[in-house]
């Protein structure tokens, strides 16, 4: 069994092989995974730990919180109020940014997360976790409001999510590389259990919610149906379909064995171009998924080069094994040009 390799000692060897890591964003990520530690404790606990069912208030995207959801919230902002290495902190349970209490000393970055993202699993023990992307703060802001936290996915100097599922493993980019760790319950930290993750370019296994077949448009509608026929079909293969509706939990399916994954428009809500968030669902998840050789596009573009124009804006999702990705996104694009 080789030496176990740390969380800590991953980062410290990182900022001696790279200087690319700063001291505070180390400490930045170190409190994010324990606060991710701590959610796993309170997430594992389910209906022993009263926690379970809705909190009877809801969030800004209009959605009814979980109680899971304000704790893993509160567990988040408190775990990054003192450290003095945030300026801020944005959240999809927050309609505003929260500014670090005068009381602290502020750092150099910006946090955004989804504290406990596929929450509407959680009252039936299903996966769920937390994703988190940190942005630099712009200099000389030292109360920033959400129109500092409008930066492309490419400007993220860290990405990362937590699985609580049978173990809790952490996920983790710092622009290197995609890592993997798992938490040992035991010894209470993450042990680095995959360095350098790769995606495969290519997969028989898409994910996405087929009962919305009806309302995606011709492009969507067309792939979905290629990959459903199968080897008779033109794409010449059978393909399986997954969909746990955790996007953690999708995710980490095809980072650990490849897939697609599409969350794309559809005309139930046709005023909104998709429904998950750019800031802390698709630009975290897009980094980490092509810093471990996979794409992520909205369909037509490359998620990471949005210019975002809201903290809480939406947008369709495409990612995963890249030439499969490369694919869908050529139906939309060909669609285009025939118009
Ligand atoms: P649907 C969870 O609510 C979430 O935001 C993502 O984690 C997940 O991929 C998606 O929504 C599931 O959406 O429409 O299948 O419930």
């Amino acid at each position: 069994m080789p030496e176990a390799i740390s969380l800590t000692q991953f980062l410290i060897e990182e900022q001696r092989a790279r200087q690319h890591l700063p001291a505070d964003l180390r400490l930045l990520i170190e409190v994010v995974a324990r606060a991710c530690k701590r959610i796993s404790i309170a997430v594992g606990k389910g209906a022993l730990g009263g926690v379970l069912g809705d909190a009877g208030t809801g969030n800004v995207q209009g959605e009814a919180q979980k109680k899971l959801d304000v704790l893993s919230n509160e567990i988040l902002l408190q775990a990054n109020a003192w450290g003095g290495h945030l300026a801020a902190c944005a959240s999809e349970e927050m309609e505003d940014p929260q500014p670090i209490p005068d009381v602290y000393p502020k750092g150099n970055y910006l946090l955004l997360f989804d504290p406990l993202d596929g929450s509407s699993n959680i009252d039936v023990n299903i996966s769920v976790g937390t994703i988190f992307s940190v942005l630099h703060c712009p200099d000389d802001v030292t109360h920033p409001a959400a129109e500092h936290f409008l930066q492309p996915g490419t400007a993220q100097v860290a990405a990362g999510y937590a699985v609580y599922g049978p173990s809790t493993v952490l996920v983790l980019t710092l622009g290197h590389g995609t890592h993997v760790f798992t938490l040992d319950r035991e010894l209470g930290s993450f042990i680095l259990t995959t360095r350098n993750v790769r995606i495969p370019a290519d997969t028989k296994e898409f994910a996405i919610n087929m009962s919305n077949r009806r309302h995606w448009d011709a492009p969507v509608q067309r792939y979905i149906d290629e990959l459903l026929a199968g080897r008779d079909g033109p794409r010449g293969k059978d393909y399986n379909m997954r969909w746990v509706a955790s996007m953690v939990a999708d995710v980490h399916r095809i980072l650990t064995r490849g897939g697609v994954f599409l969350y794309p428009w559809d005309r139930k809500e046709p005023d909104k171009p998709g429904k998950l968030r750019l800031m802390y669902e698709a630009n975290p998840m897009a980094f980490i998924v092509e810093e471990a050789g996979g794409a992520a596009t909205t369909g037509r573009e490359r998620i990471l080069d949005l210019v975002p124009t809201a903290l809480h804006q939406r947008v369709p999702v495409f990612l995963g094994s890249k030439n499969e990705v490369d694919v869908a996104t050529r139906y939309h694009l060909d669609a285009d040009e025939a118009r």
